[in-house]
């Protein structure tokens, strides 16, 4: 399946064509008056935006936080304080018990009994005197924040930017998701992408609530992150990435504060390690893993070898709960991927036997395991989440209860290209417009798979043409942007042409951000 995946692919062309189109962005320093076109993405559940009324944010202006609210919350003021730093300069302010803020402010209010908001979402009401912004969880406030943000004009996203009054709509929104689970995914292994890079790629996905960053830590061609117990997998294979790009690794405390930055914005790492397949980056660093015990060479092409873990040997199991172990001790984690996709050469009842022995050593290690939809005739656990990415049987776990991710590859695939005159991008799952991107509907997507089924969405960036940053972001955006919104807006609230109108004011936003985004046809960009 591989082959033909990769067959139309010409990576010398592709390699020399991408460094050409990656031109480092450069931020662009928006006019005070500019974000006229304002739009909030994903669209909330109710919103009403008034066209005449307003706040504003002077330097006189504080976020006011409760004394005794949970950290969490405070950290959410400071962060808001922080966002309009350019205008107001003041960090947070604490309310002492019994106190109230004054008038003229922006309040960030944690309200528990506010049960109808749930995990996640909030209530924001500006009026000409005061933003507030509620949320029964921390989490909620963060979103509240995320909407504000994009309620101020684009420039607050840029250092540079100056405004001493920057008004803010009288608004009240209502809002909470429709899924727990929107995500993206980097591939970091077929080319790797350094930490500061990572980070900037969870600071643009919070900002359109995406709450999940899948890290493909592993493939042929790449292993990225430390295991100290079998070190030559970063020593041998952390160097190699396709085509004898620059490598790279994750050390385990670097891996660590990537999630603990996530964590600061709401957004959870989902680790994977690829088994039994796309291993080959392991079995160069410890050939016992292989069944003839004879190491691979390198691989560094673009598709994969028909190699595997040897799945009847005892030793690849004490392999796969070392990592287990070192990566969920490294950062505790609620969930571990395992890859289990496109296995070649191996019999069904062996790599059946594989993934269920899999998924007792993830469980027993705490989180819940996650596969590739192959893994979906395996007898799984109903706790076990099944990530749908093409034609498959994943309808299966949804019959035994279980969850399953959307990231179907003609809709969700970062990595495709959006019309066949790019360089960059593979095509196997066809061509990705921005319509095709957001034109779906997640809960008739694949039969059998019904709403109560489906945990979420997710967007992988696959990373086979991807060399930079700026290769990764403008493959990602702005498609990932409207996945975010199937993930997050009410069936109802979803509509391309409206979508069209609101992605376009955005425009301005990632231009301050420095995301080099792509002008895709069909949209008014204009700020
Ligand atoms: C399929 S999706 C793969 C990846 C490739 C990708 C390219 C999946 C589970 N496997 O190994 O990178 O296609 O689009």
């Amino acid at each position: 399946m591989s082959r033909s995946r990769f067959s139309n692919v010409r990576v010398r062309r592709i390699a020399i064509v991408a460094i050409a189109a990656c031109r480092a962005p450069t931020a662009v320093v928006p006019k005070p008056d500019v974000g006229v076109r304002m739009s909030i993405i994903p669209a909330p559940v109710t919103a009403e935006i008034s066209p005449t009324d307003s706040f504003t944010v002077t330097p006189r202006t504080a976020v006011y936080v409760d004394a005794g609210a949970p950290q969490e919350a405070q950290s959410v003021a400071d962060y808001a304080a922080n966002m309009i730093s350019t205008v107001i300069g003041t960090p947070a302010q604490r309310i002492p018990a019994g106190g109230s803020a004054p008038d003229s402010n922006i309040v960030i209010a944690l309200d528990a009994s506010r049960s109808d908001l749930g995990a996640e979402g909030y209530e924001l009401t500006s009026t000409r005197t005061t933003i507030r912004i509620v949320g029964a969880q921390p989490a909620g406030l963060f979103y509240g924040v995320q909407t504000l943000r994009q309620l101020m004009p684009a420039g607050i996203e840029h250092q540079g930017w100056y405004n001493r009054k920057l008004k803010v709509p009288a608004a009240h929104v209502v809002d909470k998701p429709r899924f727990e689970w929107r995500g993206g995914m980097l591939d970091v292994s077929r080319h790797f992408l350094p930490m500061a890079d990572v980070k900037r790629f969870i600071d643009v996905y919070a900002l359109y609530k995406l709450n999940r960053l899948h890290l493909h830590l592993s493939d042929d061609q790449g292993w990225r992150i430390e295991i100290k117990s079998w070190p030559k997998l970063t020593e041998l294979s952390g160097a190699t990435a396709i085509g004898g790009a620059r490598g790279g690794f994750y050390t385990q405390s670097e891996y660590a504060e990537i999630v603990a930055y996530a964590k600061s914005r709401y957004i959870t790492v989902v680790p994977e390690i690829e088994t039994p397949g796309h291993s080959n980056a392991a079995l160069v660093a410890y050939p016992d893993l292989t069944c003839d015990r004879i190491a691979p060479p390198p691989f560094t092409r673009v598709g994969g070898p028909p190699v595997s873990l040897c799945v009847t040997r005892d030793s690849v199991f004490n392999f796969v709960n070392d990592v287990v172990r070192e990566i969920s001790a490294a950062a505790p984690t609620p969930y571990f991927h395992i890859g289990g996709d496109e296995v070649q050469r191996m019999s069904h009842d062996d790599y059946r036997a594989f993934i269920k022995r899999v998924e007792q050593i993830v469980t027993a290690a705490g989180p819940r395991m996650i596969g590739w939809s192959e893994i979906a005739p395996v007898d799984l656990s109903t706790n076990t989440i099944v990530q749908h990415w093409t034609k498959d049987s994943v309808q299966l776990h949804a019959q035994r209860g279980g969850k399953v991710i959307l990231s179907p590859g003609p809709h969700a695939y970062l990595d495709m290209k959006y019309d066949s005159s790019k360089a960059l991008g593979l095509m196997w799952a066809g061509l990705i417009d921005l319509k095709q991107a957001y034109d779906w509907d997640p809960a008739t997507l694949v039969p059998g798979v019904g709403e109560g089924s489906i945990l979420g969405v997710e967007g992988p960036l696959w990373a086979e043409t991807l060399l930079t940053r700026t290769d990764y972001e403008y493959m990602a955006f702005p498609r990932i942007i409207a996945l975010a919104e199937l993930g997050w807006s009410p069936a109802a609230r979803l509509g391309w042409d409206d979508f069209k109108r609101r992605i376009g004011a955005h425009g301005a936003r990632l231009a301050a951000l420095g995301v080099n985004f792509a002008r895709v046809p069909g949209i008014d960009w204009t700020w």
